[in-house]
């Protein structure tokens, strides 16, 4: 079990979705997202059908038995995956599920914390995301550096600077290719103890909201509702299907707000996961 950890939007789909791209044997996907639809399950599955989905709440904070039961439903299949790749959410702390690694039939292969390069020293002027980002990295066996591409060097050498401080003797991947290749079989846990549970109370603060998307909404409209999200808003994420059919992705993460189509070969027929974003701010 490989638990892929990570601030809202660091790009742990993306990373997933990489590594699946190139996995040679059978991996299976359990998804947490925090809001009422699960959009990156289905930005999972669109690729890889192997994928189950625990939604609307964190899975460290209060959806353990979904946790459980979807573990319990992987072991009974009559031919197990070799791998189980957890996408936690980005306001989970992964010590409070590594427990569940030890459950019968799985091992820990370890826990892999992506962060934000491009905004992390935003992030961490505000306690709830410091908070939460300090945890994922104090609980990584690795550490992948993400977004290189949208920053400099002089930013990057900065957080590398943090996050050496947060975790001296974590290794920091600041690779940009063949990451997906390095984060799986790190062949169990650098720090193999199980610290006692810390308390679920510090994490998930964040702001969970739904915002309707009209139906006709095109891309252009799509991007200027996006635009007008406030700026405390730290991730926001949505798809809507325009009068041509055509599929478009909402993307928010902090300062950095996209639309991008999705290939309708891979769009899924999935009509639940369309007409909504959900958005994610800090609390006043
Ligand atoms: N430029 C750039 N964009 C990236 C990179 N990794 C991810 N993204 C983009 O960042 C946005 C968020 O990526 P996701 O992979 O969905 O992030 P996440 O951590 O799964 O997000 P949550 O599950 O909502 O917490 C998307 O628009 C990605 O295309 C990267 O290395 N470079
Ligand atoms: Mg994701
Ligand atoms: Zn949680």
């Amino acid at each position: 079990m490989t638990f892929i950890s990570g601030y809202l939007g660091a790009g742990k789909t993306t990373l997933i979705n990489e590594l699946l791209a190139t996995a040679d044997r059978p991996i299976a996907v359990l998804v947490n997202d925090v809001g009422a639809i699960n959009i990156d399950a289905r930005l999972i599955r669109r690729r890889h059908g192997d994928t189950i989905e625990l939604t609307d709440g964190c899975v460290c904070c209060s959806l353990s038995d979904g946790f459980g039961a979807a573990i319990d439903q992987i072991r009974a299949r009559p031919e197990p995956p070799d791998h189980l790749v957890v996408e936690l959410s980005g306001v989970a702390d992964p010590a409070r599920v590594l427990p569940w690694s030890r459950s019968i039939g799985f091992m820990l292969d370890g826990v892999v914390t992506l962060v934000d390069v491009d905004q992390l020293s935003e992030r961490m002027t505000d306690a709830i995301p410091a908070h939460t980002i300090e945890a994922q990295v104090d609980a990584a066996d690795v550490v992948l550096l993400t977004k290189l591409d949208l920053t400099d060097a002089e930013t990057v050498a900065a957080a590398k600077a943090q996050l050496t401080a947060l975790a001296p003797d974590t290794p920091l991947l600041s690779e940009p290719t063949g990451s997906a290749a390095a984060v799986l079989n790190l062949g169990g846990r650098r720090n193999p103890t199980f610290d006692a549970l810390p308390p679920p109370t510090l994490f998930d603060r964040h702001v969970t909201e739904r915002v309707a998307i009209p139906a006709g909404t095109d891309r252009v409209a799509l991007k200027k509702l996006i635009d007008a999200l406030p700026r405390d808003v730290v991730r926001a994420k949505g798809i809507c299907v325009d009068d041509t059919g055509a599929a478009w992705l909402a993307q928010v993460v902090g300062r950095r707000r996209s639309v991008t189509e999705l290939p309708v070969a891979e769009q899924a027929d999935d009509e639940a996961a369309t007409g909504e974003l959900v958005v994610i701010r800090l609390p006043e």
